[in-house]
């Protein structure tokens, strides 16, 4: 399972990162790569759900108001998904009010923001001040391209990683602090 999602699906990721990096592809390779790798999940998610991995915990996952950008927060659900993780994924252009009710609802132990733009940055410290005292029970995870650890630390958030890879693993550390 591991070699499918790590060698396989993130592996072919990683390259049209890469190579977008490089302007050697374009926003409709890297929406038809996203969609292949969604493809491939779907195929893999029984596996895993068979696999006896031990649900590690539940992660709500969305992109703030005003930003429709999703493929960052998409490969993050998945990657979270293939660590053991429940992912409820609450989609795009999500208000505060949004993140609370999915918080109150399914009761997360962290909940993960995504931003892309530097005007919607500003939406995570909105979500923060919304969660209120929910904000003790729940651990906030932060990224997105624009998004740093200094940021992060400004707006009180939890945690920042600067790709899903490392959101994986800080979210498994969020767990044990
Ligand atoms: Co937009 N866009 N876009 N765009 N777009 C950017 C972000 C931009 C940097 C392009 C540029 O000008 N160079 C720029 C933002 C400038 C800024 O604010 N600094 C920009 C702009 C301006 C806009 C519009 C305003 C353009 C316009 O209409 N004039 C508009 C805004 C729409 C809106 O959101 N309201 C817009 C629209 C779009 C499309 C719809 C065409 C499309 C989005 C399609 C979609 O997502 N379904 C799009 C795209 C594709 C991009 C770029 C080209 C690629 C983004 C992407 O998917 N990268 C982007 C330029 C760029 O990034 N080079 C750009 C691949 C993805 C895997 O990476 O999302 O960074 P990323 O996610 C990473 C990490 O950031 C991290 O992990 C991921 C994987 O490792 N991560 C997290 C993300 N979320 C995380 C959360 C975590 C932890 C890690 O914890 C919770």
């Amino acid at each position: 399972m591991g070699i499918i999602l790590n060698d396989g699906l993130i592996a072919g990721m990683n390259v049209i990162g890469v190579r977008f990096k490089n302007n050697e592809v374009y926003v409709p390779e890297v929406l038809i790569a996203a969609r292949a790798m969604h493809a491939g999940m779907a195929v893999i998610k029984p596996l895993i759900a068979n696999s006896g991995v031990r649900e590690k915990g539940v992660v709500v996952v969305g992109t703030v108001k005003g930003d429709l950008h999703d493929i960052g927060k998409n490969l993050l659900g998945m990657m979270l998904e293939g660590a053991g993780y429940r992912v409820i994924d609450i989609g795009v252009d999500n208000a505060p009010e949004k993140f609370l009710k999915a918080v109150q609802e399914h009761n997360p132990q962290i909940v993960g923001m995504s931003a892309l733009l530097t005007t919607t940055m500003g939406q995570m410290k909105a979500t923060i001040e919304q969660l209120g005292p929910h904000k003790d029970n729940v651990k906030v995870m932060v990224g997105g391209a624009p998004v740093t650890q200094k940021f992060a630390d400004e707006i009180g958030a939890d945690a920042y990683a600067p790709d899903a890879a490392t959101a994986v693993e800080l979210a498994n550390q969020l767990l044990v602090s």
